[in-house]
């Protein structure tokens, strides 16, 4: 059962993120490792859930994401990273916390192509409850050349920003900037969780390996409930849902 200081509460409330370093051991970071393999080379079809971000030529993949790869393989659920970021979500937001949807995220290598500012809200339907959050895990190390991910603290605290497609059905984007900003770098089977509102982006991948990440995503149960009677399960097209 993971354990959270109050001090860790107050930073995500406050600055929009939190970094848990050594969420998973080794041996577990390597059964995902394995598995992430066989969704990227597809021996295991995620086709109809499969785009890519950069919203690019369709010719080459720069940044693949796959959404609910635990409706492909559900013993991901029974899994560390579903279980223990569940559990650590609980204890930031509360007990009618539950996962919403998960999704794998990976930068191709040498294809220096950002996943532009955004805050992940742009995404969805406007919910009473705001209450959100995501746990992206690194797979691989994260660092700042093959595209680590940035927050901008307490960016969460102001409303949505306005927000626009890019590319071919690419990723939202809006204002944001390094420049107040921090860059989190991972090493395996460490992750960052941040708020629905927070402002975020990461770099291009300009190395010679992949940038792989697992995510998941909570929020109140009945916010699910409330998206689900709308349709929405966050496997449809990208689309700005909510706006300023
Ligand atoms: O992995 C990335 O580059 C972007 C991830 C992201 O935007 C998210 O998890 O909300």
């Amino acid at each position: 059962m993971p354990v959270l200081s109050q001090e860790q509460k107050s930073f995500f409330e406050k600055e929009g993120y939190l970094v848990i370093e050594n969420m998973l051991d080794k041996t577990e970071v390597d059964y995902y490792s394995n598995l992430y393999r066989s969704f990227l080379n597809n021996s295991i079809n995620a086709s109809r859930y499969r785009s890519d971000l950069s919203g690019g030529d369709g010719k080459t993949e720069k940044i693949t994401q796959i959404m609910v790869p635990s409706k492909l393989v559900p013993e991901l659920l029974q899994k560390p990273i579903h279980k223990k970021s569940l559990e650590i979500a609980k204890i930031l937001m509360g007990d009618d916390i539950e996962l919403d949807f998960d999704m794998l995220i990976n930068k191709a290598p040498n294809t220096n192509t950002i996943t532009p500012w955004h805050q992940d809200a742009a995404y969805w339907i406007a919910m009473p409850d705001k209450r959100a959050a995501s746990c992206w895990v690194a797979i691989d190390h994260a660092y700042k050349e093959n595209g680590c991910m940035w927050y901008t603290p307490k960016s969460h605290l102001s409303s949505i920003l306005p927000h626009v497609q890019t590319g071919n059905k690419g990723a939202l984007k809006c204002e944001g900037s390094e420049e107040n900003s921090v860059f989190i770098e991972l090493q395996p089977g460490s992750c960052v969780f941040h708020q629905g509102g927070t402002l975020h982006y990461s770099r291009g991948n300009s190395t010679g390996e992949h940038r792989r990440a697992l995510i998941t995503n909570f929020r109140p149960a009945a916010m699910i409930a409330l998206e689900r009677e709308q349709g929405v399960d966050h496997t449809g097209d990208r689309a700005v849902k909510t706006k300023m």
